[in-house]
């Protein structure tokens, strides 16, 4: 039953792997929202309208009804679990919330983000450079930690899912990174076949495919028809 208070109303989306998240993690509770899709590759979320609602220039966003925009992509989870508790993707005891949030902070540290940051800085940096402090000398770095990450979680996975029997938001964030960056280049080890079955037990869900970003291209909708942000 989703709690009173200001509810959802609208999501600022784009392609990436935290929107992505965000998206499989709204489809898993069955909720459906409007949604801006912000062209990053030209710059929208660097336009002064984005800037106002959300100063860090980033997706995704999450505008409630009194206005408020939430930035960040597992408060954005946090939020819609505490709205809307059915179909619980972050535990339903004090316990098992603690249990998930200590999965997914460690997925999210020892594999998600440097697997990330060794994308900035190293196939994705002529697009990064001007946007972030980009170190090109530690792309190699970073990759090798995300596989050290990877290969520790491989060891440890006894459950059907990252943080226990049930599947949850870590599961989510894990999958979000490891199906698009394997397309980049960063795939799972050979040798971490307990990772590997975990991705094809949550890839099977049918939120995975469905979460997937589809662009409606500035050919497909011409500057004039495509909607402002203020909109
Ligand atoms: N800390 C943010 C990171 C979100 C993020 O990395 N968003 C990417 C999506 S591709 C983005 O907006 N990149 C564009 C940019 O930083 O210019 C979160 O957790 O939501």
């Amino acid at each position: 039953m989703p709690e009173s208070g200001p509810r959802p109303i609208r999501l600022f989306d784009s392609f990436g792997m935290i929107p992505r998240m965000v998206r499989f993690f709204l489809l898993e509770k069955g909720i459906d929202l409007p949604r801006h899709e912000v062209d990053l590759l030209l710059g929208e979320n660097r336009d002064p309208d984005y800037l106002k609602l959300n100063p860090s220039g980033q997706t995704p966003a999450l505008e409630l009804s009194d206005g408020t925009i939430l930035g960040e992509g597992p408060v954005i989870c946090e939020f819609v679990e505490e709205f809307q508790p059915d179909r619980p993707l972050i535990g339903t005891t004090a316990k098992e919330r603690a249990i998930t949030r200590m999965w997914w902070r460690r997925v999210e540290l020892n594999i998600c983000q440097p697997m990330i940051l060794g994308f900035y800085y190293g196939e994705g940096l002529e697009t990064y450079r001007t946007r972030m402090r980009c170190i090109p000398e530690a792309a190699i770095g970073m990759k090798e930690k995300a596989r050290d990450g990877m290969r520790w979680l491989d060891g440890l996975l006894r459950g059907e899912w990252v943080a226990g029997p049930a599947f949850t938001v870590a599961d989510i964030h894990l999958y979000s990174f490891l199906d698009e960056m394997a397309e980049k280049g960063q795939s799972i080890p050979d040798d971490c076949a307990a990772l590997k079955s975990w991705l094809d037990r949550a890839g099977a869900r049918p939120a995975a495919e469905m979460s997937l970003w589809r662009w409606r291209s500035a050919e497909e909708a011409p500057p004039g028809e495509r909607p402002r942000i203020s909109s």
